[in-house]
């Protein structure tokens, strides 16, 4: 395995992201380093290659990563979001109102509360496909569905 391709690999999982990734989609990735760079070298290359691969992902140093859905008005937004499945789905729930609401997902086993003007990253595991209602419990007419793929 060349190293970064190692490198893109760490990266894709900590992102929690489907993989892994097929070599021409590595290619589609610029890298300005060479594979004949000598070991020295090499592992600061790894560190750049990895920060970067983090970045191309989604998944930022600061742990925050993850589709985002935002509540607004009453509303969440997007009121469909795509989840892989037997994966482990990760969003960022950002509540714009001064209420508080919940992202509720009960055949998931998710309920989490989200103060007002709040967020909170969510994760929870999807082991099976399907589509899945996700709901703010005080406000039942803020809903959504998450579509759980192969
Ligand atoms: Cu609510």
């Amino acid at each position: 395995m060349l190293i970064r391709e190692f490198y893109y690999e760490e990266a894709r999982q900590i992102c929690n992201l489907p993989g892994p990734f097929s070599s021409a989609q590595l290619t589609n990735y610029k890298f300005v380093i060479r594979d004949s760079l000598k070991n020295l070298k090499r592992i600061a290359a790894a560190l750049v290659i990895f920060l970067s691969a983090a970045s191309v992902l989604g998944c930022g140093a600061n742990g925050a990563g993850g589709a985002q859905i935002a509540m607004k008005d009453y509303q969440f937004a997007p009121q469909t979001i795509h989840a892989r499945v037997g994966e482990t789905a990760r969003f960022v729930v950002k509540n714009n109102d001064a209420v508080a609401h919940t992202f509720t997902v009960k055949e998931l086993g998710v309920n989490q509360n989200i103060p007002a003007r709040g967020q909170a990253v969510i994760e929870f595991q999807t082991p099976t496909q399907g589509v899945f209602q996700y709901v703010c419990l005080p406000h039942p007419n803020m809903r959504g569905t998450i579509e759980v793929e192969p």
